[in-house]
């Protein structure tokens, strides 16, 4: 690998500044409102370069400073996956490459496009502005820093000269940009960011263009519109089809119209108003089951294969920007169709299709199903909620409930699974995210943060576990919740264990030692510390709520807090077992 530090042609006239001050320039020009950072010796040029276009008010991304790695890279995702634009972040080369990597992980799993990039070491021992000076600068060089991370991110390159800058982040941007969107990874020697910047000024806008999605393959539409016009019990399944806002728009029309109904799994994006007739909740299980046809539109895992199958006649179609997931190793979902495109343009082009195939009978057959399976299930979640309502310690269920009522009607709500969707209400798009298919854990608080970055005048919650608080590095993400200004209201709900891992162990040995054993290892959680001190100890507001009877005006107070003294509020909700992760 070729590195070129010495640049045959310098500028003449004293030059404007590094290549770092060059580069924020560039990010700016480029649209990256923010840069998350988490520093280190190999921040200095970009230190400098700050600080100078403090002085000549050259527009530069807003440093955002975070005091751990897996907070800025979350950050980072909840900004993204609200405002939809690229972020940057930044961290200290190779061991902040290593902390935050499973943040990416995350958001390479979600298709949100991040520019993350890392120092690296000084190469030179002596003789350049940024040759090594700290006797860190030995032990932290990797033969292959960016190796690391290379399976999660689409991209990874590293800076090697000043000439090179405008070419290498507007094609990292543009790969990122490109569907299904993604993180990509720079490196940035700290004496090529250390070097003057080269002159002239770089071309407005971007000359790298983002590509244009594939359009559906109109051979395969109309055998997809044949199936699903022939179909009794068709079935759409969805997990993030409302990434894309425009197909929540186009999948309520479209499910209405030829009554599909259409369940969530696992969503992290909204893609159907709850209230929706065609909305059939969560639990694809029975209904896969029953389905002649099934529209699997941008879900990796549209149902759980140990658990329910479709029937040998159905018929499944996967759709989406990658509807094979190629970037998973093993998923063997039976396919007999597999269309590449948006959920728009599918969803409008099946429309099209449909309009000459159905008749209005067997649409009305349809629908009446559909509403008596609403109508099953409206029962099925009251019954589950009135036995819920009255438990001690509080049943999730209960709590989901609670937060619905107390929550605006455009709250934005960050799920690091505990909040069981189907106990709220959410009719727009973009109200509801769910954690990422990769789950590692300590994400949704940060999320919330980055999420009221982009939203600031949207009241925003973030709902976690008392494990997925722990990991999320606390006092880091409290601390950036006041330092930058980021009101929310975390509400922790607390069993006192990593509940997921006794489910599991639960459901693979039910009737094993450690379901007999009163405190099986690796699951309950003693001596957690009182997480709402953690959040006033940050000058917020907390409170321990033990009582189901409680919340509701505890809830109250604490998003009252967040609005009127814009502080952040926690609350540490003490419940009984009872998730689905
Ligand atoms: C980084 C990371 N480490 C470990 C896990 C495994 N894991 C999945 S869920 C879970 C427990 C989460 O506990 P909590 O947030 O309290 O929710 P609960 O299961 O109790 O409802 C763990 C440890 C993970 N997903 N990510
Ligand atoms: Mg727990």
């Amino acid at each position: 690998m070729e590195t070129r530090l010495e640049r045959k042609s310098r500028p003449k006239q004293k030059p404007p500044g590094n290549v770092a001050a060059a580069y924020l320039a560039l990010l700016a020009d480029r649209g990256v409102d923010y840069l998350f950072g988490n520093a280190g010796t190999d921040f200095a040029p970009l230190i400098e370069a700050y600080a100078q276009a403090a002085r000549t008010g050259v527009a530069v991304p807003r440093p955002i400073l975070a005091t751990h790695e897996n907070l800025a890279v979350a950050m980072a995702h909840g900004y993204g996956m609200v405002s939809r634009r690229i972020p940057a972040v930044m961290v200290h080369v190779s061991v902040g490459t290593a902390n935050m990597i499973c943040a990416a992980l995350n958001a390479a799993r979600e298709n949100v496009a991040i520019l993350l990039t890392a120092g690296r070491s000084p190469l030179t021992e002596t003789g350049l502005p940024g040759s090594r000076d700290g006797y860190i600068h030995w032990a932290q060089e990797m033969y292959d820093q960016a190796g690391m991370i290379r399976e999660v991110v689409k991209w990874d390159y590293e800076l090697r000269n000043a000439e090179q800058l405008t070419t290498v982040i507007d094609r990292a941007l543009a790969i990122a940009a490109t569907e299904p969107r993604g993180p990509v990874y720079l490196s940035l020697p700290r004496e090529v960011i250390a070097a003057p910047a080269c002159e002239p000024e770089p071309a407005s806008p971007s000359q790298s263009a983002v590509a244009t999605i594939a359009a559906p393959d109109a051979s395969a539409i109309a055998t997809a519109a044949r199936m699903l016009a022939r179909a009794t019990y068709p079935l759409i399944v969805t997990t993030t089809a409302g990434r894309d806002p425009t197909a929540f728009a186009a999948l309520a029309q479209f499910t209405e119209r030829f009554a599909m109904p259409l369940v969530e799994h696992r969503p992290r994006y909204l893609s159907l108003p709850s209230s929706h007739p065609m909305n059939l909740g969560f639990d694809p299980g029975g209904l896969v089951r029953k389905a002649d046809a099934i529209l699997v539109l941008e879900s990796d895992v549209p149902w759980i294969p140990s658990r329910a199958a479709p029937s040998r006649g159905c018929k499944v179609i996967h759709c989406g920007l990658d509807p094979l997931f190629t970037r998973y190793p093993i998923r063997g979902f039976p396919c007999d169709l597999a269309i590449t495109g948006s959920t728009a343009a599918i969803v409008s082009a099946l429309s099209a299709a449909l309009e000459d195939s159905m008749d209005d009978d067997a649409i009305a057959r349809r629908r009446r199903f559909i509403s008596k399976e609403r109508e099953a299930l409206a029962a099925t979640r009251k019954t589950a909620l009135d036995a819920a309502a009255r438990k001690m310690p509080l049943h999730p269920a209960w709590v989901s409930h609670c937060i619905d009522r107390a929550k605006h009607a455009r709250s934005i709500v960050i799920n690091e699974y505990t909040l069981f969707p189907e106990y709220c209400s959410f009719e727009a798009p973009d109200l509801y995210f769910g954690s990422s298919s990769a789950s590692g854990l300590g994400w949704g608080a940060a999320a919330a943060l980055g999420a009221k970055l982009a939203r600031p005048e949207a009241q925003v919650l973030a709902v976690i576990g008392d494990g997925a608080y722990m990991f999320s590095n606390p006092a880091a993400v409290h601390h950036a919740s006041a330092l930058h200004d980021l009101p929310v209201l975390f509400v922790v709900m607390n069993n006192a264990m990593w509940g997921a891992v006794e489910r599991s162990t639960l459901a693979m040995y039910p009737d094993g030692f450690a379901a007999k054993s009163n405190d099986p290892c690796f699951v309950g959680l003693e001596k957690l510390p009182a997480f709402e001190k953690i959040c006033e100890a940050a000058g917020g507001y907390g409170e321990r709520v033990e009582d189901p009877g409680a919340l509701p005006a505890a809830l109250q107070r604490g998003l009252s807090v967040v609005a009127n003294e814009r502080r952040q509020a926690l609350l540490n909700v003490i419940c009984g077992p009872g998730g689905t992760a």
